[in-house]
């Protein structure tokens, strides 16, 4: 049998060139990433390409970008058995975050790629990157299961739950990390699945369901020492604000100053859905750890245990998005949706 595979080309440097003029880096049409790499032919794949118009560097990803992106992957999903998008680095794991909340019931991979030099680079990463993510949108069971249905980041050797990576490295090969949970898959001489790690369904070929409703009334409020009650003031009195990521310190500590906690419960009492995350790189929010922490439970604050911000910001986006009531997204927060996050 040979695979299907939808190769998606968004944009981002794997396709970009150098403007002679100006010597910056712009994307580039889609014809020169099929031209660099000669070798997809090799696969006894059928790979057909689909090119975003325009194509974008990732900072400039919208919310219509997602939606666009998830409804494409939608409407070609029984044709194919495993989506290969090519998107920039920047904002990578929101855009695979976000996909990973909008494709519901997902049973193929989806993989996200791309690269920290243009594929036209004789050093390029861009070329592993692209072959290896096919393969793995390839790879089958002898049931003819995909071996990891899931939205998913797939960077310089190692593949990542989409909804747990961060670009951590604007410089490296290695961009992309996942601290809080292990890699799906790791290529060396072999393709190494860890499919204890892999979220499989219970039931395979019931369907995508597709959930494009998306709010963006969220503010991500970083705390830091001398963080004044006007910065916080401005966020929370924010129009039409309907939730918070809380950037808080270590295990999910903030200032016990009085007014900061007066203004979170104030805020919580309106109704606004206030969620903690810990600026650390790794480790989880524990809020019965210090009194520190404890203070922002009794302010109502909800627990985002070792939730990425991406993930966190676009959870809430989706939730808010399906759902008017806020009571209803406080709940849904609570419990992982797709892997986001462990509460051990
Ligand atoms: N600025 C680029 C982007 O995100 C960075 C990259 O792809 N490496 O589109």
């Amino acid at each position: 049998m040979s695979q299907s595979i939808l190769l998606i080309y968004t944009g981002g440097t794997i396709g970009m060139k150098q403007d002679p003029e100006t010597l910056l880096l712009k994307p580039f049409n889609f014809g020169l990433i099929t031209e660099e790499v000669p070798e997809l032919k090799k696969f006894g794949y059928h790979i057909d390409s689909y090119s975003f118009n325009p194509v974008i560097d990732s900072s400039d990803v919208t919310i219509t970008f997602w939606q666009e992106l998830a409804t494409l992957i939608y409407d070609n999903y029984d044709k194919y058995d495993g989506f290969v998008v090519l998107h920039g680095t920047d904002t990578m794991a929101y855009s695979a975050s976000a996909l990973s909340f909008m494709l519901d019931r997902l049973d193929k991979p989806v993989i996200f790629t791309g690269s920290q030099l243009p594929i036209g680079m004789l050093r390029t990463d861009g070329k592993e990157n692209l072959i290896s993510s096919i393969e793995l949108a390839a790879a089958m069971d002898s049931d003819g299961h995909a071996l990891v249905p899931e939205v998913c980041i797939y960077f310089d050797s190692y593949l990542y739950r989409g909804n747990r990576t961060t670009k951590y490295n604007a410089e490296n090969f290695k961009a992309f990390r996942s601290a809080n949970y292990p890699v799906l898959a790791e290529a060396g001489i072999h393709i190494r699945y860890y499919r204890e790690y892999v979220h499989y369904p219970e039931t395979w070929g019931e369907g995508i369901r597709l959930h494009t409703e998306m709010d963006t009334n969220v503010a991500i409020l970083k705390i830091f020492p001398g963080i004044t009650p006007a910065y916080v003031e401005a966020v929370l009195s924010t129009k039409g604000l309907r939730a918070v990521v809380l950037e808080s310190f270590g295990s999910g500590n903030a200032p016990s100053m009085e007014w900061f906690g007066r203004m979170l419960s104030e805020s919580v009492a309106k109704g606004v859905v206030i969620v903690n995350v810990t600026q650390c790189h790794a480790g989880s929010v524990d809020m019965s750890a210090y009194a520190n922490g404890a203070f922002l439970s009794e302010c109502g604050l909800i627990s985002g245990y070792d939730m990425t911000t991406e993930a966190a910001v676009t959870k809430l986006f989706h939730l808010l998005g399906r759902f008017s009531d806020n009571e209803e997204v406080k709940l849904r927060m609570k419990r992982p949706l797709k892997g986001e996050f462990s509460n051990k």
